[in-house]
C-alpha cells in the first residue's frame, strides 16, 4: 500500500507582513471545508517551544547571537518531533507561521552568523526536513511598520533596530530569486506575494498561488468550492 505524505506549508516574511492574518483566512476555509489540517506557528507549538518563545521574545532579555539562533532551532526540533512529522505521516497538510527561511533571514544575515553552521544545526533539527511550498510575503517596510503601530506592543526581535531589519528585510527580498532558491534546496520552492492592499486582495494573491503549486490541495475556482 503506498503511503501519502502530508505536504507542509510555510508563511514567511518580515513582522507586520500580515503572515498570521493569511494563514488564519486558509486555515478558516480548509476547516469550512472539512480538510484536515494542523496549523502550527514558530517559536512555539509544544511546551517547550512556549518556554523558548518566552525567553527569545522577552522584552530587554540580553543573549548572544548563537544562543539565540539554537533557541529558535531547538524550538523547531522539538515542533517537528512532536507535532509536524506525525501530522505529515497522517498524510494531513501542515501550514506554519515561520521556518528556518526565518532562521535564514534573522540570525544568518541580520545577526551575521555563519551559514553553513547555522544550516547544519537546522538539518539536526529538522532531520532533513523540507517545505512543499513557501509563501513569502513582502510588503514596503512603510506599511509594515503601520500595521505593527496598529497592533501595538513590540518583542525582543521587533526592538532589534532599523539596521537589523534592514537586513533581514534585503534577505527575504533575496530569497524571491529563482538563482537563490537553487542554491538553498533546504528552503524547498519560494512563491513571492505581494502582501499590500486589504486583507482579501492579499488572499486572492496567496490562494492564486496554492492553487497554481499544489492544485489537488486547492482546487481552482469553478472546480470545487474555492478559498
Ligand atoms: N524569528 C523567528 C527569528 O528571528 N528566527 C526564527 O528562526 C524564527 C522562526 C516571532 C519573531 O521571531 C523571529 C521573527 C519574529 O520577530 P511572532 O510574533 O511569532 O514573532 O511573529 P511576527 O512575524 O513578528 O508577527 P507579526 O504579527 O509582527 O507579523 P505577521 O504575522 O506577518 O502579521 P499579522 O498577520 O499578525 O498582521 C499584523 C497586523 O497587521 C494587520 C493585522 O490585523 C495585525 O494587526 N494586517 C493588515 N492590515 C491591513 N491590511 C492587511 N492586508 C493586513 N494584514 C494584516
Amino acid at each position: 500500500m503506498t503511503v501519502t505524505r502530508g505536504r507542509l506549508v510555510v508563511f514567511e516574511g518580515p513582522e507586520g507582513a500580515g503572515k498570521t492574518t493569511q494563514l488564519r483566512l486558509v486555515c478558516d476555509w480548509l476547516a469550512a471545508h472539512q480538510r484536515p489540517f494542523t496549523g502550527v506557528r514558530e517559536p512555539g507549538g509544544t511546551a517547550l517551544g512556549n518556554e523558548i518563545r518566552r525567553m527569545l521574545l522577552e522584552p530587554g532579555r540580553e543573549m548572544n547571537a548563537r544562543a539565540e539562533a539554537l533557541l529558535f532551532i531547538a524550538s523547531r526540533a522539538e515542533l517537528i518531533a512532536e507535532v509536524v512529522k506525525p501530522a505529515l505521516a497522517r498524510g494531513e497538510l501542515v501550514l506554519a507561521d515561520r521556518f528556518f527561511l526565518s532562521t535564514y533571514a534573522y540570525q544568518v544575515v541580520g545577526r551575521g552568523l555563519p551559514f553553513e553552521e547555522v544550516r547544519a544545526a537546522n538539518k539536526l533539527a529538522t532531520a532533513g526536513l523540507v517545505p512543499d511550498l513557501t509563501i513569502l510575503l513582502t510588503v514596503p517596510a512603510a506599511i509594515r511598520d503601520a500595521r505593527i503601530v496598529a497592533r501595538g506592543g513590540a518583542d525582543r526581535i521587533e526592538s532589534a533596530g532599523d539596521a537589523f531589519h534592514a537586513l533581514v528585510e534585503r534577505a527575504f527580498n533575496d530569497c524571491a530569486d529563482l538563482a537563490w532558491q537553487g542554491a538553498h534546496p533546504e528552503c524547498g520552492p519560494i512563491a513571492s506575494i505581494d502582501a499590500g492592499g486589504s486583507e482579501n486582495e492579499v488572499l486572492d494573491r496567496v490562494t492564486s498561488a496554492l492553487t497554481a503549486k499544489l492544485p489537488d490541495l486547492f482546487p481552482a475556482k469553478g472546480d470545487v468550492a474555492h478559498v
